[in-house]
This record gives structure tokens, sequence and C-alpha cells, in this order.
């Protein structure tokens, strides 16, 4: 069975450009609830732990450097399938390659800073929430 929640942040460099409104307007446009949501950062030894399963990848130090580099928005969201529909949603990996209309599509840089985090599967949906939020931060 499915879950019906996933993870997503919006990276630093997305947020610089100023697309937190018009990210967070897409998600909801895409039939997305939010369970959670803060603006934050996170330090490079948060980013290091976060990113672990990518630890023997060669973009590990720039992966971490980068998402410690400046706030992020954190959010948990709620629909059927969740983590697969929004996978679908936000597009391919390199910007370059999504779907048009999709968020990384639309707001991504490049491969790297490709706008927003999604998780890959229902159980790092639930690592990657409890690594940001508690129980009384979910509605
Ligand atoms: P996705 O986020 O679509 O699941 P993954 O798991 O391949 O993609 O990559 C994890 C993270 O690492 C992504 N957020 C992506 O921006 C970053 N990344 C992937 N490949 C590279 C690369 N060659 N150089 C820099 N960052 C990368």
């Amino acid at each position: 069975m499915s879950g019906k929640i996933t993870f997503t942040m919006i990276k630093p460099m997305a947020v610089k450009k100023g697309f937190i409104g018009p990210i967070m307007a897409k998600i909801a446009e895409g039939g997305f609830r939010i369970v959670s949501m803060k603006l934050t950062r996170i330090s490079i030894e948060q980013a290091q732990k976060f990113y672990e399963i990518h630890k023997e990848r060669p973009f590990y130090g720039e992966l971490t450097e980068f998402m410690s580099s400046g706030p992020i928005v954190a959010a948990i969201l709620e629909k059927d399938d969740a983590v697969q529909a929004y996978r679908d949603y936000i597009g391919a990996t390199n910007p370059a390659e999504a779907e048009a209309e999709t968020i990384r599509a639309l707001y991504g840089t490049n491969l790297g800073m490709n706008a927003v985090h999604g998780s890959d599967s229902d159980e790092n949906a639930i690592i990657e929430s409890d690594f940001f939020f508690s129980k009384v931060e979910r509605y």
C-alpha cells in the first residue's frame, strides 16, 4: 500500500530567487495538502546526516555544502500515493530534462540546484519528516 505523505524542501537557490510563493502555489494546485511547513536553515552536519544515503556519491560534498548555504523551506505534504505523485509533479532530477510545467523545469537552475527535494520512498518520507518535524508540528 502506498503512503499518504511525502517530504519536500525548497532548496536555497530557489528561496534566494524568490520562488517560495510560486512553488507553494504550484504545490497547492497539484492537490497536495500542507501538513507541516517551516522556513529554516540546516548546518553542514545536519545536511550530511540528511543526505547520508548519498555519502559515497561524488557530489556529496557539493550537495551538503549547497543545502546548508542558506535558508530552505521544509514541508510535509499529504495526498494519495504522495511520494510518487510528488515525484511526477516535480519532474526529473535534472531541470533541463524535466517535463515542461513541472516544478523543477519551472524553478530549477541546474542538476544540484533543482529547486526542490522530494522523498524517494514511503520509508524515507517518514525518516525525512521526522528529521524536521515533531508530532505537535503536524496539522
Ligand atoms: P532526486 O532528488 O530526484 O531523488 P537523486 O537521488 O539522484 O535525485 O539526487 C539526490 C540529490 O543530489 C538531488 N537533490 C540532486 O540535486 C543532487 N544531485 C544529483 N546528482 C548530482 C550531481 N551530479 N551534482 C550535484 N548534485 C547532484
